[in-house]
């Protein structure tokens, strides 16, 4: 830092001074360098990120002074995702500028919501585990946690999906090709991350690290403005560069390639997002992810901490780091290694500092989706960091042992020395962990009774749950303001900044004329998602059916297989008896399949195909549609939502370990189907038992249906409407004749049906019809779409952020 007098800005340097307009046409010529009669739209939403952006800096500025002033509690968010989506809307919204914003540029013969389109996605993610994060980032800014997220600056985000054919094809994505106007880069702001060698002891008895690889992490920042803007944290994105400088010498041999070829390889680590979901893959460059952000980041929050405090053994007290999932659990070994290598502590009590500061969230029991690196891969790339595994499993190991005679250790360890010796990062995360988190009640009750059964016996303390939240900024105010202006014209604006105020409209259940508002509003969302699937697929739908969404990763537990079949069946009833009174339905899926997932691929293609074949049918037209929406995301899920009637959330019960869109979808008026599962339980209770529609086995029954041999072919056969539908799809009534095409599928539901959707199908169809009956009493469907998003409130990620922050941070 520089000794300087100057210590306040002038005051006609303030952003707040000058009109917004006046800040935006400033930055159109002298920060994008174009003049109003030439820009286009990404100029104009260029230059009003930055004069938005402007008045973001004092308020940030302010916060990182109080935080240091109050010493407040640190909370670091440690997560490989954050699906921010569009920060321009939020920025607007949070900062309260969207009339300013608004006026501004209709007075120029502009409209504000193309300029927010021109914005580009950042997709940061897979799906709700990033998501979760950046509605974290919001509700920490606006409950005032002095919160930080940590994560990777990738520079293709999760792949652009399109259909050829029907067929999911990946094409990389490219947010940053324009340039990001929320970040500000800090090249000071770098640290060493190390791969590789070998460790020696030297004469002291010290372990010394000799590392065969190094590269560097550098900062990019974005602040991150809270409700209203009073708070403003910082959202701090790692980038990977070559600690080596160009060859020159080799390039002016004209070995261009070779002279650069340590820059390719470091930058490699940062350049994209694994589009894995729920399973482990990419082996040694996703490791080396893992470790190049989490190393940076305790790097960073060390040296914060040092700035003002001497004294390590504090850092619990001043610290919370909360491990989103297992993929930053190498922070367990790491911080124990900063520590003891480069801050000369003991062993022991690094131990426990580490295990005093850290805590783990888990989002999923599929044994899959449960990282475990080979124990060779940790040995050659980590060498350090496997000692540091051995020594905390022995410490751990004892701790059991003098605890509970008898028990054997082994089964809890992170390390698993059979087939070829594994390290278990769920293990490693939760023995590192002062606590540990589920994401749904059941979810949370589902940990400790399987996968952590033995540790949840040790150690009975240590789990506890934090029921997943979603922020009511983005998820309402935003993305639906028909509805936002209907909710605060009647019980006025502070839902907003605490959505338990939004039980207040629970009364206007009754008020039929309140009811019609709301339709209404309804009704001009589905127009305009009606206008955004015209524009997609070329399909037409009518906005006076029931718009029956499905958007998620596709996965074979979120079973959007049996929604499908369902739909098949449909098709085939109302094509028996096109004049039985049927309610015209829209069944719209969206969402991403892993590029390695073959079975999810397969789906999407049945899906696509099937929608030809009915779309194209005039025997149901105008009874029902099928449409799948190419390229899922957050934009996207910001007009579907608003858009729909029925929410669908059909998982095998038992396997959804929260779900966030359920949310989403019932606090935006619509009525879910959907199994016990997740939080699925949770919303029955708020909304209630009348208000929703539940079916299908539950997880106890599912689970000893899995352990029992089952038999679905036999389901099939006594499920008539599955067993026509299953003929067909073999016999090749959606695929031109092909009986080829679909047996992936076909012989996946006869012969095993893990996910156990034949089992489900008569109930899922039955409550199908139901849900077709009560649609068409208006009156008492809009009934209980109000008392859904009446009752939603407790589903605020505010709340979510304030049960950590009481519970595990211990920082409010
Ligand atoms: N989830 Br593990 C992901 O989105 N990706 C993952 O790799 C893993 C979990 C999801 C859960 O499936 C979903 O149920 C949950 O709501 C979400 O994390 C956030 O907790």
């Amino acid at each position: 830092m520089t000794d300087t007098k100057l210590e306040k800005l002038p005051e006609s340097l303030d952003p707040k001074n000058v009109p917004l307009g006046e800040a935006v046409l400033r930055h159109l010529v002298y920060s994008v360098g174009k003049d109003a009669s030439h820009a286009v739209r990404r100029d104009w939403c260029a230059a009003l990120s930055l004069a938005v952006r402007d008045r973001m800096v004092d308020g940030w500025m302010d916060t990182t002074r109080r935080i240091y002033k109050e010493k407040a509690k640190r909370v670091y968010y440690l997560s490989m995702e954050f699906m921010i989506g569009r920060l321009l809307e939020d920025a607007i919204s949070n900062m309260g500028l969207t009339a300013e914003a608004k006026g501004f540029f209709s007075e120029h013969g502009l409209d504000l919501q193309e300029i927010l389109e021109a914005e580009p996605d950042p997709a940061l993610g897979n799906g709700g585990l990033g998501r979760l994060a950046a509605c974290f980032l919001d509700s920490m800014a606006t409950v005032g946690v002095a919160g930080m997220g940590y994560g990777i600056r990738y520079e293709h985000g999760i792949f652009r999906q399109s259909f050829q054919d029907g067929w999911q094809l990946e094409e990389p994505e490219d947010w940053l090709i324009f340039g990001n106007n929320w970040e500000f880069h800090r090249p000071e702001v770098s640290y060493p991350i190390s791969f590789g060698g070998s460790v020696q002891q030297d004469a002291q008895g010290k372990m010394v690290w000799t590392p065969s690889e190094r590269i560097l992490a550098g900062a990019f920042d974005t602040p991150i403005a809270g409700w209203q803007g009073k708070h403003v944290n910082t959202l701090r994105l790692w980038s990977a560069r070559s600690a080596e400088t160009l060859n020159l010498h080799q390039f002016n041999q004209g070995e261009f390639m070779a002279a650069s070829r340590q820059q390719v390889l470091a930058e490699s680590i940062t350049k994209v997002l694994y589009p894995g979901d729920h399973t482990a893959e990419g082996r040694e460059l996703r490791l080396k992810q893992e470790v190049f952000f989490t190393s940076a980041s305790l790097q960073d929050l060390l040296h914060r901490f040092l700035l003002d405090n001497k004294d390590l053994t504090a850092l619990p007290k001043h610290v919370a780091i909360q491990l989103n999932d297992t993929h930053p659990a190498i922070a367990v070994p790491e911080l124990v290694r900063l520590l003891v290598d480069e801050h000369d502590m003991e062993f022991v009590q690094s131990f426990e500092i580490a295990r005093g500061c850290l805590n783990y969230t888990n989002h999923t029991l599929l044994p899959e989706a449960l990282e475990k690196w080979p124990l060779e891969l940790i040995e050659r790339c980590l060498p350090r960091h496997l000692q540091i595994i051995r020594e905390i499993d022995n410490l751990f190991a004892a701790e059991i042992r003098a605890k509970f005679e008898g028990k054997d250790p082994a089964p809890m360890q992170a390390i698993d020395p059979h087939h070829g010796g594994w390290v278990r990062m769920g293990n490693l995360a939760f023995i590192g962990a002062k606590r540990v988190n589920g994401v749904s009640a059941l979810h949370t009750e589902l940990m400790k009774q399987t996968v952590f059964k033995d540790l949840h016996e040790v150690y009975p303390d240590r789990i506890l749950n934090q029921t997943n939240g979603i922020t009511p900024r983005r998820w309402l105010k935003e993305c639906n303001p028909g509805l936002a202006e209907l909710i605060t014209e009647t019980i006025g604006e502070d839902w907003v900044g605490d959505l338990s105020h939004i039980s207040e409209l629970v009364p206007y259940a009754e008020d039929k004329a309140f009811r019609d508002k709301f339709k209404a509003v309804k009704l001009e969302n589905k127009k305009r998602l009606a206008a955004y699937i015209q524009s997609e697929v070329g399909i037409k739908v009518d906005p006076t059916a029931l718009f029956d969404i499905q958007i998620k990763r596709i996965h074979e537990y979120k079973r959007q297989l049996m929604n499908a079949l369902e739909t098949m069946a449909l098709y085939n009833a109302m094509k028996a008896d096109p004049k039985a009174g049927w309610q015209p339905r829209v069944k719209i899926f969206a969402g991403k399949a892993a590029p390695s997932y073959t079975l999810a691929k397969l789906i999407i293609k049945l899906i696509n195909d099937a929608a030809k074949v009915i779309n194209n049918d005039p025997d149901v037209d105008g009874l029902l549609k099928l449409v799948f929406l190419p390229n899922y995301n957050v934009s996207a899920a910001e007009i579907l939502i608003p858009g729909a009637d029925l929410s669908e959330q059909i998982s095998t019960a038992g396997f959804e370990a929260s779900g966030t869109g359920n949310m989403k979808f019932a606090l935006n008026g619509a009525l879910t189907v959907g199994t016990l599962d997740g939080a699925n339980v949770e919303i029955k209770e708020h909304v209630g038992d009348d208000n929703i529609f539940i079916f299908g086995l539950e997880a106890d029954e599912v689970a000893a249906r899995q352990h029992g041999g089952c038999q679905p072919w036999v389901t099939v056969a006594e499920t008539p409407r599955l067993q026509e539908v299953v003929t067909q799809i073999s016999s090749g009534f959606y695929s031109n004749g092909d009986t080829e095409r679909f047996k992936g599928i076909v012989d996946n539901v006869l012969a095993h049906d893990y996910f156990q959707v034949t089992p489900d199908f008569q109930a899922y169809w039955d409550i199908q019809r139901k849900i077709d009956g009560e649609f068409k009493d208006q009156d008492t469907w809009q009934r209980m779409a109000v008392l859904n998003t009446a009752n939603m409130g407790w589903f605020s990620a505010d709340r979510t952020i304030r049960g950590y922050a009481n519970d595990i941070w211990k920082a409010l």
